[in-house]
């Protein structure tokens, strides 16, 4: 019996791990293990051994299973403290970088416009890109071999196709499809064959239709001021300059007070201390009648703004082509 305790104690010194303590487990206390077959041997005893041998196994069986038991727990201590140590994570290492991308800054002044017009009731309307002429031109009052459509500076596409010029073609679509009350916006991107500081052969504009009974240039000038107030600061001040635009009459050009040297003159207002922001004017009544809509009946204003140019204007930006050049160090500050 002895003997069996010595070198059971002898094996659990060396053990170092539960699956080692397991295995010694099976070799002493298994079904074919050492105590089970001591025990089973006592029925070769003689009856007067039995009871006081059986005593002394029970009593090794018990404390051979108290010290599995006892280094048992302690392996399991000793292993989870050793996984808690491999998994801990250190909070004061600086945390891995991710690269955020931010809204463009034509986005963001696109969206500000748009929000500004749905509050106020408009709906938005989309058209093509690529336009034919009669909608970018002829619907529009551009009668052909017009100046006017020289002065657009057309990428023609073929005779009759082009890359819309500007997204007025929109108005006259958008008519078409309904009848009046109308009063919707339209953003998109239009193209021209100009390119310097201030011009892109691509660029962005938003185009406003209202058409109903009794509307009239104050109602253009009230939404307008509105707008530019909304989006400019509540005390810019805002002017209208005749001007012409063969779908509208009268037309008018809508200066805002240089934001830059507050009306008193600098290198970006040219000296004259005022901003041209959009075209706008009332609804020429031929551009009505392309679309069968009652001259008589309806009136309606109409306006057409530059996205890129109010950007440039908002965030003091003098070279547009800053916006479409995807250079990282400037796109980070928006
Ligand atoms: C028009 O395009 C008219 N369709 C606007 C309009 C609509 C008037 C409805 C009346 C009623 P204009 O050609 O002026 O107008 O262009 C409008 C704005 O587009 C300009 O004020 C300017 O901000 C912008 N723009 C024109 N050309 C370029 C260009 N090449 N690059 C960037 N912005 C441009």
């Amino acid at each position: 019996m002895t003997s069996i305790k010595d070198s059971f104690y002898a094996e659990l010194k060396s053990v170092n791990s539960l699956n080692h303590l397991s295995d010694l487990k099976v070799k002493y206390l298994g079904k074919k293990g050492i105590i089970t077959s001591e025990m089973k041997s006592l029925s070769s005893l003689p009856v007067d051994e039995r009871p006081a041998h059986g005593k002394k196994i029970n009593d090794l069986k018990t404390s051979i299973e108290a010290e599995i038991d006892r280094i048992e727990s302690e392996l399991k201590n000793r292993e989870l403290k050793t996984q808690l140590l491999s998994e801990s994570i250190d909070v004061t290492l600086p945390g891995k970088y991710t690269l955020f991308g931010t809204e463009h800054p034509i986005n963001r002044t696109l969206s500000e416009i748009v929000d500004i017009f749905v509050k106020m009731g408009f709906s938005i309307e989309e058209g093509p890109e690529v336009e034919l002429d009669y909608y970018n031109f002829e619907a529009l009052n551009f009668p052909k071999n017009h100046p006017a459509r020289d002065m657009q500076d057309t990428f023609f596409v073929s005779d009759n196709t082009v890359l819309r010029t500007h997204t007025s073609p929109v108005q006259v679509r958008g008519m078409e499809k309904r009848n009046p009350p109308v009063r919707f916006i339209a953003p998109g991107k239009v193209y021209r064959c100009d390119a310097d500081m201030t011009h892109t052969p691509l660029f962005h504009q938003v185009e406003g239709l209202m058409v109903d009974r009794h509307i009239t240039f104050s109602n253009l000038k009230g939404i307008l001021v509105a707008f530019l107030h909304q989006m400019f600061g509540a005390e810019t001040p805002v002017r209208f300059r005749p001007s012409f635009f063969p779908f509208t009459e009268p037309s008018a050009e809508v200066d805002i007070g240089c934001i830059f040297c507050k009306g008193s003159g600098c290198r970006v207002c040219k000296g004259s201390g005022w901003l041209e922001i959009l075209g706008a004017g009332m609804v020429n009544p031929r551009v009505f009648e392309y679309v069968k809509y009652d001259t008589e009946e309806f009136t309606g204003f109409a306006f057409g703004m530059g996205v890129e140019r109010i950007a440039m204007l908002k965030y003091s930006i003098d070279d547009i082509r800053l916006f479409f050049e995807n250079d990282i160090r400037f796109l980070r500050q928006f």
